[in-house]
């Protein structure tokens, strides 16, 4: 494929991704973090593989398929799509298996805060517990114009929001990925403001399509796509779907996102998928399937709008860049 088989820097620049463009800028720049976040340099002794520790939710799967979300295509088959990720934790190419493999999923505690009833803190194996899980066929969509087709397992955003209690005056979920340097190389790179931060408004959060991803496949979800609990938000680029989320923050602004604090101008807050607005660098008309390399028409909001296009109806919307 493509796009794993070349590192940014060897990609001419007709094709770079945004992302690895701006990484093979900074890494020409910058102290050695383009090694490091390429995996060229070894991660820390001191990571354990996650497969040494059985995981205690393996019970759970496979989770019962809701008919509901349909897709308008095959699904990505499980090796294209565990062999391209995008985490940049553990390195700017698409080939992190290896290197995620090595954060220790368990124990993982999940923290509540900011403008709840009452703050909180539960290991992951309590909140599966607590929430419904299923199981959702879903697109997704990355802003480097790519895209999948997969069964993810999980729970409603919306289960998640009513579990953390939020006070009234909570206008927008922040969400945290954990910060280890010793086990994410990729955290080393100074230019970068992590740990990685994301963030929804509480009426996108509570939107039936947002999803909170335990598992793929039928099982729980391998490192790298972002075990124990990432975001799936299909009608929104992919960088929105954040990874190995450590915490819940129920804020009253517009929390600043990982990508904004990088390049604002090219990565927006809302990211809302649309064919007819073009990236600064690139087109977003169409999109590359990573299995079959078939490019295929782009559709707005990723072909969810059905579900979510009322969520911006509100006129306090206009004039705000909702789809970049
Ligand atoms: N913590 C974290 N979350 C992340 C990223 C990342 O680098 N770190 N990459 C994002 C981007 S740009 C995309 S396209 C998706 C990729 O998800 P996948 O690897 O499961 O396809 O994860 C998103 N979530
Ligand atoms: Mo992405």
């Amino acid at each position: 494929m493509l796009i794993k088989s070349k590192r940014g820097w060897e990609i001419p620049e007709r094709d770079a991704t945004p992302e690895a463009a701006y990484l093979s800028r900074r890494s020409l720049l910058g102290a050695g973090a383009g090694l490091i976040g390429a995996g060229l340099l070894p991660a820390g002794a001191l990571a354990q593989r996650a497969a040494d520790v059985p995981d205690p939710s393996a019970g759970l799967y496979p989770a019962k398929r809701n008919p509901r979300y349909t897709l308008d295509r095959p699904l990505t088959p499980e090796k294209d799509a565990s062999t391209v990720n995008n985490y940049y934790e553990f390195g700017t190419n698409y080939d992190v298996g290896k290197a995620a493999a090595k954060l220790k999923v368990r124990p993982w505690t999940v923290t509540f805060d900011g403008l709840v009833e009452q703050p909180r803190q539960v290991g992951i194996d309590d909140l599966l517990k607590a929430m419904p899980l299923e199981e959702r066929v879903y697109r997704h969509r990355c802003v480097e114009a790519w895209s999948m087709a997969v069964p993810w397992t999980g729970f409603p955003m919306k289960a998640l929001v009513e579990y953390a209690r939020p006070l009234s005056g909570a206008k927008y979920v922040r969400m945290e990925t954990f910060l280890d340097r010793a086990v994410a190389p990729g955290q080393s790179g100074r230019f970068y403001p992590w740990p990685y931060v994301e963030g929804l408004s509480m009426a996108e959060a509570t939107n039936e399509l947002a999803f909170l991803v335990t598992g793929i496949y039928g099982k729980p979800a391998p490192n790298q796509f972002g075990a124990p609990l990432r975001l799936a938000t299909p009608w929104k680029y992919g960088f929105k779907s954040i990874k190995a989320i450590v915490k819940f923050s129920f804020v009253a602004e517009q929390p600043k996102t990982f990508w904004e604090g990088i390049q604002s101008s090219e990565y927006g807050f809302w990211a809302n998928v649309n064919p007819q607005v073009p990236h600064p660098r690139w087109s977003q008309a169409t999109e590359k399937d990573i299995a079959t390399g078939e490019r295929r028409p782009t559709l707005l909001y990723n072909g969810y709008g059905e579900f979510v296009s009322s969520l911006y109806d509100d006129p306090a919307f206009k004039g705000q860049k909702l789809f970049m």
